[in-house]
C-alpha cells in the first residue's frame, strides 16, 4: 500500500449503499479501506471488488486456523480482489507461513495482529505480543497490527520488528486513541472506523484526522 495519508478506513457498515457512499466520500483521504465480517456477511464477498475500484482493500478476516484452511481462506480473499489480508499469529508459525506463501503467489500483503486495542486485548495478547511480532518479521509478513490505544506498545513492537515491517494501528477516536500520538510512536497508518463512518460528514472527519497527523 502506498503511503499518502497514513489513514485506513475501517468500513464496518453492513449495507452496500452506505459502504459505497462513505467510501466514495472519503477515498481521497484514505490509503486503503479495511473490510471485515460486518460488511462481507451483510453484502457478500463481491463488495471487495466494488470497493477495490476506489482504494486498495484490506480484508480483515483475522485468519486463525490450520495451515490448509488458512490457505483456502487467503486464496478466496485475494481472488475476490483484496490487496491484503489480516491474520492472527497465535495459531503458530506454520499457519502464518501458509498465509504468507499464498500472499507471495498473488503478490499481496499480510498483516499479523500482535496486541489488540480494546481493554480485553491485554488479557491474553500482552504476554505474547512481542513474540508474535518477531514471528511476523521472521515469516516475511508485510506488517503487524498494534494498538493506537497504547502508543507505548506500538513503540515496544517497533523495536522488535525494526523498520522493514509496517505497523497499522486501530483504536483512534471511538476507542480513545490519538492519531498523532500513535504515528509519533512509530505506526505507519492509523485505522479509523466509527469516527469517520458515523460522522455527519465522513470526508470532513477523515480530513481532520489527516491534518492532525501531519503524516
Ligand atoms: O473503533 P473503530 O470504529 O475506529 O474501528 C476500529 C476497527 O479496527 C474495527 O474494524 C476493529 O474491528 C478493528 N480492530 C480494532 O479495533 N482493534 C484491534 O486490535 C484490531 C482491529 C483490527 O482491525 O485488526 C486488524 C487490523
Amino acid at each position: 500500500m502506498e503511503k499518502k495519508n497514513c489513514l485506513i478506513l475501517a468500513l464496518d457498515v453492513t449495507d452496500r449503499e452506505n459502504a459505497l457512499r462513505i467510501a466514495n466520500e472519503v477515498s481521497e483521504y484514505v490509503d486503503s479501506i479495511k473490510v471485515g465480517y460486518p460488511l462481507v456477511l451483510g453484502e457478500g464477498l463481491g463488495i471487495v471488488k466494488e470497493l477495490a475500484e476506489l482504494a486498495p482493500v484490506i480484508a480483515d478476516f483475522k485468519v486463525a486456523d490450520i495451515p490448509n484452511t488458512d490457505r483456502l481462506i487467503c486464496e478466496q480473499v485475494f481472488k475476490a480482489g483484496a490487496d491484503a489480508v489480516i491474520t492472527h499469529g497465535f495459531t503458530g508459525r506454520d499457519s502464518l507461513d501458509s498465509c504468507v506463501k499464498v500472499a507471495e503467489e498473488y503478490g499481496r500483503d499480510v498483516y499479523v495482529v500482535t496486541e489488540m486495542s480494546h481493554p480485553g486485548g491485554v488479557e491474553f495478547f500482552r504476554p505474547v505480543a512481542e513474540t508474535i511480532a518477531q514471528m511476523a518479521a521472521d515469516a516475511g509478513a508485510t506488517g503487524v497490527v498494534a494498538p493506537a490505544t497504547r502508543p507505548e506498545r506500538v513503540r515496544d513492537i517497533r523495536k522488535i520488528i525494526g523498520n522493514d515491517l509496517h505497523i497499522i494501528s486501530p483504536g483512534v477516536g471511538a476507542q480513545g486513541g490519538s492519531a498523532a500520538d500513535v504515528i509519533n510512536a512509530g505506526a505507519d497508518w492509523v485505522i479509523v472506523g466509527r469516527s469517520i463512518y458515523n460522522s455527519d460528514s465522513p470526508a470532513d472527519a477523515a480530513m481532520k484526522i489527516c491534518n492532525d497527523m501531519k503524516c
